[in-house]
């Protein structure tokens, strides 16, 4: 592509039809005949799919749904994990490759089906054998290593609830989740390796545990030499763990609304929040994904670049793709570790074909300079793929030419947590938008709309909402009824995701961020109100707020006001110590970047920080409606 026809494309309004070789051979041959499938009948539609799939008992109902609360394949049974394992390993794939994992040294360790299936059945039956039954809580606090994901199946084998706390969260953070969970059992390494640096997650464990009654067992895997010690009859070592297990372990019969996992995700409110996933519904709506969205072929190599802590890694490395029996990559540590070659050089390496990663990340290699994609063959790649955050437009086109080398289709992904699998994209075949994530898929009814659920005109803004349920929705909030059906109450029978977002005449849907006080750093949700308490935690801080301010790598990055104590001077050291803090109490992601200290923060009469005003200024921008202002 020329200079001036990158530019050219840019500028106006793009459609870009992927290759016709690929839509040929496309596992959706049509998208409008596929939606309009469901449409007709939405029962009918997702039945069929469930039909692929193995199950104790078969659904007496489709569905059943009484807003905001809906069942998904009533009343039938199966386990998640017959379904990705032993339906693979009975069906002539036991020794197909379920993944090639990769350190940031070279180290590597391919694990099939077979192997798979034995570690997580010896590991189900520890955990039996620990007291772990149907519907306790599991915190699993650990690498992207192939024990966390045998950890997550082992739970889900047995009925127990998985709650996987992402690596990088710090002591605190992961308190609040072991706590809320009231979890029996952790299980967690004695370090993950970032940057060629162990960072020590058995220390955060011990801390974030401490006098926590509900924890009976640790579980630790030893990586390093010397082995780190354990201390009492809690803890024990992964391996001896199971050591003498059987290598089979009869899986629990799941009732398809059981639940299958939670994982805490960040809202506009207080605490992050324990999202509830169910059996049946989530894995059926994940598995359909997989062939959907990404195609999946039984050739493929499918590299999802996320980590398990987060929704993208439960249902596009763990259960999506074992359901569907793909071979995945997976890789610990940096992308950009010992360099900037690291991901090129495995996809070259692996031959991977279908590649799944984040904006932030495109951003970073796109300023490293694509003399280094350029070292390496990518012509394996097949399909792209975008999650967690808006991808502009350059860096969509850098992906789709020097990624892609323009034959591979980039499906931007729009999806949540609370969604369970990707909701909105262009699906094999549909023209793609650089910047639009694309229309709903097939099984989903989504719209932008405006306060009173009206659709707004094309190209306004408006809120993305869902308008029908789907199998992969979440299903509850933990402990917290009032907040589930709060998604659904903000704009009258509809689905709330608390994004803004436009559609065009053609039915492309642009995400342009939440409407809410979430900041979205590098595709990870943060909570203002949680970087603000954190910031008020420290003796020198009386007040702060914190906004979402545009950041060329990271999407956005945080802003904190602070106001300080009395007998407090602002000072550089001040910085870095507040900086410091913060890091300790949430973890590196709620790191601000940039503290203002101020004398004052703009406030509702009734005392609430105005969030709005503070970045207009910030932004140079209009701050609206300022009549609740307090002066
Ligand atoms: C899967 C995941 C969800 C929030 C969501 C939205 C943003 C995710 C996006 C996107 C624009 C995309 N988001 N994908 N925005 N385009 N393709 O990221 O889940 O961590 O719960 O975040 O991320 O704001 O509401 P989660």
């Amino acid at each position: 592509m020329s200079e001036e026809k990158l530019q050219n494309l840019l500028h106006v309004s793009t459609v870009i039809n992927p290759p016709e070789s690929f839509v040929k051979n496309a596992n959706v041959k049509s998208y409008e005949e596929e939606y309009k499938k469901f449409l007709d009948n939405p029962e009918v539609f997702w039945a069929e799919v469930a039909e692929e799939l193995f199950w104790y008992r078969k659904w007496d109902k489709v569905l059943e749904w009484e807003l905001p609360y809906a069942k998904w394949f009533v009343n039938a049974q199966t386990n998640i994990t017959v379904n990705a394992l032993d339906r693979h390993v009975k069906n002539g794939k036991k020794n197909k490759v379920a993944f090639f994992w990769e350190d940031e040294f070279g180290n590597e360790k391919v694990v099939t089906y077979g192997s798979l299936y034995t570690l997580v059945n010896k590991l189900a039956n520890a955990l039996k054998r620990a007291g772990i039954k149907k519907g306790d809580r599991v915190v699993i606090y650990m690498p992207l290593v192939i024990e966390q994901v045998a950890a997550m199946l082992a739970c889900a084998r047995i009925g127990a609830v998985h709650s996987v706390v992402y690596a990088g969260f710090s002591v605190p953070a992961l308190r609040h989740r072991i706590e809320d969970a009231e979890a029996k059992m952790v299980i967690t390494a004695d370090v993950t390796i970032r940057r060629g640096r162990a960072i020590p997650l058995k220390q955060i464990v011990d801390e974030a545990i401490r006098d926590l009654e509900t924890v009976e067992k640790v579980v630790v895997l030893r990586r390093l030499k010397p082995r780190v010690d354990l201390i009492g009859e809690k803890e024990i070592d992964f391996y001896k763990f199971i050591e003498n297990e059987p290598s089979y372990c009869e899986p629990e019969v799941m009732d398809s609304e059981d639940p299958l996992f939670m994982l805490y995700t960040s809202g506009s409110t207080g605490k992050p929040k324990g999202v509830i996933h169910t059996t049946g519904g989530y894995m059926v709506g994940t598995y359909y994904s997989m062939k959907t969205v990404f195609d999946l072929k039984d050739d493929d190599i499918f590299w999802c670049t996320a980590d398990p802590g987060w929704i993208t890694g439960h249902s596009y490395i763990v259960y999506g793709p074992l359901v569907a029996g793909a071979t995945q990559v997976i890789a610990e540590g940096a992308p950009n570790y010992p360099d900037f070659g690291r991901w090129w050089k495995l996809i070259e390496k692996y031959g991977v074909t279908i590649f799944y990663t984040a904006p932030t990340a495109i951003r970073m290699f796109m300023r490293a300079g694509e003399e280094w994609p350029n070292k390496y063959d990518l012509s394996s790649l097949r399909l792209l793929g975008s999650v967690g955050e808006p991808i502009n437009p350059e860096a969509w086109l850098w992906y789709y030419k020097i990624i892609g080398k323009e034959k591979c289709p980039i499906v931007d992904t729009w999806w949540q947590t609370e969604t369970g699998a990707v909701m909105i994209t262009t699906i094999d075949g549909l023209p793609m938008k650089p910047g639009k994530a694309g229309k709903p898929v097939p099984g989903v009814i989504a719209d932008v709309v405006d306060k009173e659920g009206n659709p707004v005109e094309a190209d306004k803004g408006g809120f993305l909402v869902v308008k029908y349920p789907w199998p992969s929705m979440m299903r509850r909030i933990h402990k917290n009824p009032e907040k589930y059906e709060s998604y659904w109450k903000t704009i009258p029978n509809c689905y709330f995701a608390g994004d803004v977002a436009t559609k065009d005449a053609d039915g492309y849907i642009m995400i342009l961020g939440r409407a809410d006080d979430v900041i979205n750093v590098s595709g990870h949700r943060i909570g203002t109100m949680e970087v603000e308490s954190a910031l008020v935690s420290h003796p020198a801080v009386a007040e702060a707020a914190v906004i979402g301010k545009p950041d060329p790598v990271k999407g956005e990055a945080i802003k904190a006001f602070i106001i300080l104590k009395s007998g407090h001077e602002p000072s550089d050291k001040l910085i870095e110590d507040l900086k410091y803090h913060v890091r300790m109490e949430l973890g590196a992601l709620a790191v601000p970047s940039e503290i203002e200290f101020v004398d004052k923060l703009p406030k509702t009469r009734s005392g609430k920080i105005m969030r709005r005003v503070l970045k207009a200024k910030e932004l140079g921008m209009d701050p609206g409606d300022l009549s609740t202002l307090e002066d």
